[in-house]
């Protein structure tokens, strides 16, 4: 079986039959420039999606080479994703802090963390709300990975307004603005439903 059909499979389970994707990256971590540059502070990735049931919505995560904590591996806090989801805001790093790459405030410190060591191929699959992040990058390499974020058609668009993911909303649409002229007033599930790809079945909400 290929290693596309492989991940829809494990995705099914999640989503169910009728699946869309909604945003892909290629992540190349940069080595560190020694001001946490290049870390990725805790997070939950529902802060970026304007959606709604989170249970119906899943990341895949894949290691392209191996990843441990000397170039900056995932670090999850396990059982996080049955809380809510947290107010996010910019770390109050010096100098280090990259646009988009909100952490969360309050988490519980005690609460233990799980670094994940991967090697090229290997996959992790984690719920939206799983609050997560990544480590500094010490090496001179760029770290590579690919992500892909996917949900059951059938889920539905929510408005953020007056909610903690307004801040998301401003700040994409700002990006937006400025890289492809598109009006500063577009709302975050109008921006979502232009990159949403149907990848089986039928487009239903999505
Ligand atoms: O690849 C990384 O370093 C972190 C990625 C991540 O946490 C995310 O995309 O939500």
């Amino acid at each position: 079986m290929s290693f596309f059909r492989t991940i829809l499979k494990y995705m099914e389970c999640f989503t169910g039959l009728d699946i869309v994707a909604m945003h892909t990256m290629l992540i190349n971590k940069p080595p560190d420039s020694g001001k946490k540059t290049s870390s990725h502070p805790l997070h939950q990735d529902l802060h970026y999606f304007p959606i709604k049931p989170s249970n119906n919505i899943v990341g895949a995560w894949t290691a392209m080479e191996h990843i441990d904590r000397n170039n900056g591996c995932l670090c999850v806090l396990p059982g996080s994703h049955k809380g809510d989801l947290k107010l996010h805001a910019y770390p109050k790093w010096e100098g280090g802090v990259n646009i988009m790459f909100y952490g969360i405030q309050d988490y519980d410190e005690n609460c233990p963390r799980v670094h994940l060591v991967m090697e090229k191929g290997d996959t992790v699959f984690f719920h939206p709300l799983l609050i997560h992040g990544s480590g500094w990058n010490r090496t001179q390499g760029y770290r590579k990975a690919i992500s892909c974020h996917f949900a059951g058609a059938d889920c539905h668009y929510i408005d953020v307004k007056g909610t903690s993911q307004e801040v998301t909303e401003r700040d994409i649409s700002r990006i937006a603005k400025k890289l492809y002229g598109i009006p500063d007033d577009t709302s975050l599930q109008d921006m979502l439903r232009f990159r949403v790809r149907l990848v089986k079945g039928k487009r239903i909400n999505l």
